[in-house]
């Protein structure tokens, strides 16, 4: 990419080395044909094949130059396992995107109707480890990449299972997984409180992933998803406790309403995204040598165009990231330890507030990018190409779904 970095401001300065960092992960899911458990409503311009996933991860990235890699998720991106890892490699290089984290599969398979690792049958831990085992060898081929692990294990009815039990075969089906991995690889956990249990969940919450990721051994740390919490959880707490213990692996971005709702980032509270991102980057001013955390979309649109959706979250991100590189934290840090209460709010509130759009602007244009995205999106004529091409596809699920 080419850089002209003709004399911005200083404070612009500031945020472009910022910016110049930043990468945000999109998900293979999110170009698909998903939707909502009751149904979804089809697009003309969904991705079937991988190759179609890679084309529209790349056209994001072309737009926004911020979201260079594309998480997979084994059994819709893999149907023929380790194999597939060729083909991967081939998309990567073919539309400059890299293969991000390997997303197992443990939740459609009629055999975890009763969960995975945490099912009371040993021949069925003994499946979901040996599919687990294949996505570590898959992420170790394409470069140890983070192996991302989200279970849907729990149960319906209070009395119907032993959540000890439990506990232990999740130990050691995770242990077992963290003996697989490649030196410097890592395994993050992922927890969520509640979907698709509604007694209880086997890692309902960070404090359980937290438990697991330590007993599993040094390379496993903690995922969050912003949209797995109850309603008012303050989630950037949770990132300051895991940060302060190393624990803090990645996040999933999306918004949410009400419960798990996989709305665009920064769409229901902004507010609450600038938090989030400001409590890394003060974590990361007081410890400049630490690692940061894996930024990833985890949304699927149902309603909104797939592509579209996708780059108004890389933005919103950007834009939200960028404020939050802008908190004086020199200050704040006198500000907080003289207990200068409102000072110390509007030190981060004014952050909040300030316009970043004419900066990412001028960032965008320094690196030859489009001023407007979105804009430059509806003007190439990208989603009226794939709708055609892809609508015959798309057509043909239609009337098969019912
Ligand atoms: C499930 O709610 C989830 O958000 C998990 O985070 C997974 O990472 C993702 O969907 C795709 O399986
Ligand atoms: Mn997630």
């Amino acid at each position: 990419m080419n850089v002209n970095h003709d004399a911005p401001i200083p404070e612009q300065q500031h945020i472009w080395k910022h910016l110049d960092r930043f990468a945000i992960e999109v998900p293979s899911w999110g170009f698909a044909n998903t939707g909502t458990r009751f149904g979804k409503y089809l697009q003309p311009a969904a991705a079937h094949t991988l190759e179609e996933k890679f084309a529209d991860a790349a056209q994001v990235h072309r737009l926004t130059g911020a979201s260079p890699s594309i998480a997979l998720h084994i059994l819709w991106d893999f149907p023929n396992g380790i194999k597939d890892v060729a083909k991967v490699r081939e998309l990567s290089q073919q539309y400059g995107v890299r293969a991000g984290a390997i997303n197992p599969n443990l939740f459609e398979s009629q055999i975890y109707k009763f969960g995975s690792f945490g099912n009371p049958d040993p021949k069925v831990r003994k499946y979901a480890l040996d599919h687990v085992l294949e996505s570590v060898a898959i992420a170790r081929e394409l470069g140890n990449v983070d192996l991302s692990l989200w279970f849907a294990d729990g149960s319906n009815y209070p009395g119907t299972q032993n959540i000890r039990h439990r506990i232990d075969w999740f130990t050691e089906c995770l242990a077992k997984t963290h003996d697989a991995l490649a030196p410097g690889q890592r395994m993050l956990v992922e927890y969520k409180p509640f979907e698709p249990a509604f007694y209880h969940t086997d890692i309902a919450d960070w404090g359980m992933a937290l438990l697991f990721a330590r007993a599993a051994g040094p390379q496993a740390l903690v995922l969050v998803d912003t949209g797995h919490h109850y309603q008012a959880q303050n989630i950037e707490q949770i990132l300051a406790w895991l940060q302060h213990q190393q624990m803090l692996g990645g996040l999933h971005f999306n918004d949410r309403r009400y419960a798990d709702d996989d709305l665009t980032l920064g769409s229901i509270d902004p507010y609450q995204a600038f938090r989030i991102f400001h409590e890394i980057q003060f974590y990361q001013w007081e410890h400049p040598e630490a690692t940061a955390p894996a930024y990833v979309i985890d949304q699927s649109h149902n309603m909104k165009n797939k592509i579209e959706a996708m780059v108004q979250t890389v933005l919103t991100a950007q834009e939200l990231y960028a404020k939050a590189c802008l908190v004086d934290y020199a200050q704040l840090a006198t500000l907080q330890q003289e207990c200068r209460l409102v000072e110390a709010e509007e030190c981060l509130r004014s952050a909040f507030w300030t316009d970043v759009r004419p900066t990412l602007r001028a960032w965008r244009q320094a690196h030859g990018l489009p001023e407007e995205p979105l804009l430059a999106l509806h003007n190439s004529g990208y989603i009226e190409q794939i709708s055609k091409e892809r609508c015959s596809k798309n057509q043909a699920a239609a009337s098969s779904y019912v």
